[in-house]
């Protein structure tokens, strides 16, 4: 018995797993097939990702980093004293450290992330660095509702962080839900500081997301890595590529898995047939205009407040606050 309940996944586990199956599962059977891009987020996915962001190509952490520099003390104004800082998809902290030294007055940290060994593991080299801040860990998933840490409800008012242009893997109907959501989440007197990435010239976008050492590539078929582990799947990882490009029509960039050849691969005790050249879509990266997005949150609530961007305007990083006005609802 007592071997059994150490075996046994914890319940909030077996849904998460239940959840991975059915929409890995799902996303194999649709046409065209696609699998959510918050799956890419295991402990090898996120080491990935990082390595990403160090590569030459890869422009969104660097500008970021640099407008966040540049500016922390205008954007630290908009932070009321005492707020906590809640930030969605948090990865490495090493943004929010930029906004946590620039605003002294912030009284608690909240990092959210779907990845929970690295969540747990940055949140204990962050402790020491800020020793008057309460840092909060939550592993959660902003797809969906969650709720804050009691300290954090406490505190005079949340700050949302959502920086890195993961605001751009949701598709735009998903990205105005997330935001209602956010608002929610946060609640009264709320601020939001979301990090997005700008329409730019075709070549620098197919560069970023090809880049020669092949990392980007090693990030998205990880993917397949990832269900062979978790999902008794059965790819052939030398049996699918990795397609990258820019949609200009729909200004997004595509992340493909391409099948090399006709092959069937079992996941979860299904059978799915691929063609040859038939890919699964694994993720978009939406770039935004500052008016675009503009237009996304104040329809799902929030009022601009600032933006500030670099001189190549690669990146912006964008300031709304929270209106009392119900959000505009979608139709449908
Ligand atoms: N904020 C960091 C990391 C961005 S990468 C930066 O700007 O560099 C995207 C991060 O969001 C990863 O850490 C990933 O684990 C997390 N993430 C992706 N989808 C998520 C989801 N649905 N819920 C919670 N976290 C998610
Ligand atoms: C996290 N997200 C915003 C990254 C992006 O650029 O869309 C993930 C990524 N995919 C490929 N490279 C980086």
């Amino acid at each position: 018995m007592a071997a059994l309940a150490r075996t046994r996944r914890p319940v909030h586990e077996d849904a998460e797993h239940e959840a991975f199956v059915s929409d890995v599962v799902g996303g194999l059977m649709s046409t065209p097939k696609r699998i959510p891009p918050k799956y890419f987020y295991d402990e090898t996915g996120s080491q990935l990702f990082d390595r990403i962001t160090e590569l030459p190509e890869y422009y969104p952490t660097r500008c970021e980093m640099r407008i966040l520099q540049a500016h922390a003390t205008d954007i630290a104004k908009l932070i009321p004293k005492g707020a906590a800082l809640v930030e969605f998809g948090s990865g490495s902290n090493r943004k929010a450290r930029i906004l946590l030294k620039a605003a002294p007055a912030l009284a608690g940290y909240v990092p959210v992330d779907i990845c929970g060994e690295m969540l747990e593991q940055e949140a204990e080299e962050l402790r020491p660095d800020f020793p008057h801040l309460k840092v909060l860990p939550v592993a959660a998933d902003f797809t969906q509702s969650f709720e804050l840490p009691r300290e954090a409800k406490a505190a005079p008012a949340r700050v949302g962080f959502f920086p890195g242009s993961t605001i751009g893997n949701f598709e735009p109907h998903e990205a105005a839900a997330f935001l209602r959501r956010a608002g929610k989440i946060l609640g009264p007197g709320a601020r939001l500081i979301i990090g997005a990435d700008l329409i730019k010239p075709a070549e620098v976008l197919n560069a970023a997301y090809n880049d020669k050492a092949g990392i980007t590539a090693r990030f998205n078929l990880n993917l397949l890595a990832r269900i062979n582990r978790e999902l008794g799947g059965n790819f052939n990882l030398g049996g699918f590529e990795h397609h990258a490009f820019y949609n200009r029509e729909r200004n997004r960039v595509e992340m493909h898995l391409a099948s090399l050849r006709r092959q069937k691969v079992k996941v979860a005790g299904e059978s799915i047939d691929f063609r040859a050249g038939e890919t699964i879509h694994t993720e978009n990266s939406y770039k935004y205009s500052i008016e675009k997005l503009g237009a996304l949150a104040r329809g799902a609530g929030w009022r601009p407040l600032g933006a500030w961007t670099d001189a190549r305007h690669y990146f912006s990083i964008q300031a709304f606050e929270l209106t009392d006005e119900p959000p505009v609802r979608a139709a449908g």
